[in-house]
């Protein structure tokens, strides 16, 4: 089979990819190696910024969250018995983020691509890449027992940390960057009314809480756990009663507590594999790059490669340019460095790490009291969660 590109991976930055070619006029394959039901049951991200609002809305897949997302304009921060609401509205000229959940905006991107007749080949195990250097690469995958080959101009990997792509590069010719944290978040999906009509973000003597939402009748909460921490330590009891030792009285004694839907663990990393581009084969999404989750950036960064990668395809294709191309890289990294510090910071300002002295919880609370008293602080905060621009990406 002969393709333009061809995309591994049929998350969130594969989907896209391969619908926002296909609006103008670029051929794909997509190739995923479970099946859609695997990829929409994984829980994971539930905050949009606007620019990947705008995507979604490119692709022709933004209407559900138009009717169903929540605009929320603000974030809270507490530690003790101090509250602080993040204006973000306020502090970025009226920026807001959309409360809408990572499985939904995967299945819209899904449902278009199944009324477009778009070809994406589930259960593909085996995925191999082959002839990086030449003109064109090739896929090769099996499925139903039968081997397949996909030749192509360019390979776009969007499969994840866990992906072939990236593996694929020889070693030497790719820097990577690491910092794993000392903890996790157990998160619990339910369908009970939020405890707060926006997120709640909490740094407690005794760890991290988060108070998030997929609509107005489905909570989701995270608590910090421990790395050896298994789902099965965790009956929902316990995890109610913990979420409760670490809310402020007041909003503990509001909280809805329900059967789980979905209990998980996530590590916590930031990782950047350098650069984002090897010959024909364009890197993107956490495929390239990871944060941990307490910034919201992970989905979001994964919008924003997919945004460059696929200007400068269509680029390529409707205009014979290769400059946009040439640029992915260094573009996309300016970008995701900034998500890696802002992520960095709030990970670092809002847990409880294991081995922290009493100083550096005196630098936390310095932060915090900062942040309460000072607009600047507060903008920092604000412009970094609803997301830096996308056109200053150099
Ligand atoms: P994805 O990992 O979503 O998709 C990659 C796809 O490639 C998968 O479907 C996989 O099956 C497929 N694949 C992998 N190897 C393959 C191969 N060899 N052949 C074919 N297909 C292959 N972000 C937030 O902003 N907030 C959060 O709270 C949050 N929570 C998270 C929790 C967890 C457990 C994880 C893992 C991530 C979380 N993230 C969160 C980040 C997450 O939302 C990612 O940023 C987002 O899924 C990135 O999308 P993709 O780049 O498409 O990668
Ligand atoms: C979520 O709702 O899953 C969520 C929200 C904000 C974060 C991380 C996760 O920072």
């Amino acid at each position: 089979m002969r393709t333009q590109v061809g995309i591994i991976g049929a998350g969130p930055s594969g989907l896209l990819l391969s619908r926002l070619l296909q609006l103008n006029g670029v051929d794909s394959v997509v190739l995923e190696r479970q099946s859609a039901d695997y990829v929409l049951g994984r829980i994971r991200a539930g905050i949009l910024e606007s620019g990947t609002c705008g995507m979604l809305r490119q692709a022709r897949a933004g209407e559900r969250m138009d009717a169903e997302g929540l605009v929320h304009s603000g974030i809270e921060l507490c530690s003790g018995s101090r509250r602080q609401r993040i204006d973000l509205a306020a502090l970025t000229g009226g920026k807001t983020v959309m409360v809408y959940g990572q499985t939904e905006l995967t299945k819209d991107l899904m449902d278009a691509h199944e009324a477009a007749g778009s070809h994406i080949v589930y259960e593909a195990k085996d995925v191999a890449i082959s002839e990086l250097d030449s003109d064109t690469p090739k896929l090769t995958y099996i499925k139903d027992g039968a081997e397949h080959t996909i030749v192509c101009d360019f390979v776009a990997g969007c499969d994840g940390f866990h992906g072939v792509s990236r593996r694929t590069i020889p070693e030497d010719q790719l820097n990577t960057y690491e910092r794993v944290y000392p903890f996790g978040w157990l998160g619990l999906l339910a369908d009970t009314k939020p405890v707060g009509d926006e997120l709640i973000y909490v740094n407690s003597e005794r760890g991290f809480a988060l108070c998030s939402m997929r609509s107005r009748t489905r909570s989701r909460y995270y608590i910090q756990c421990a790395l050896h921490e298994n789902v099965e330590d965790w009956p929902e009891e316990r995890f109610w009663e913990t979420l409760s030792t670490l809310l402020p009285s007041e909003t503990a004694a509001k909280l809805e507590t329900g059967n789980a839907l979905e209990m998980s663990i996530a590590p916590l990393r930031g990782f950047v594999a350098e650069p984002m581009r090897h010959g024909r084969l364009f890197l993107a999404g956490d495929a390239a790059h990871i944060v941990p989750p307490t910034g919201a950036k992970g989905l979001n960064l994964a919008a924003s490669d997919i945004h460059l990668l696929s200007t400068a395809l269509i680029a390529f294709y409707q205009n014979g340019q290769s400059e946009l191309i040439e640029r992915y890289s260094d573009n996309c990294l300016a970008r995701v460095w900034k998500a890696q510090r802002f992520s960095w910071w709030m990970t670092t300002l809002l847990h409880r790490f294991p081995d922290a002295s009493a100083y550096d919880r005196q630098l936390q609370m310095a932060e915090l009291n900062y942040l309460a008293q000072s607009t600047a602080a507060q903008t920092a905060l604000a412009e970094n969660y609803v997301g830096m621009p996308y056109e200053d990406g150099k």
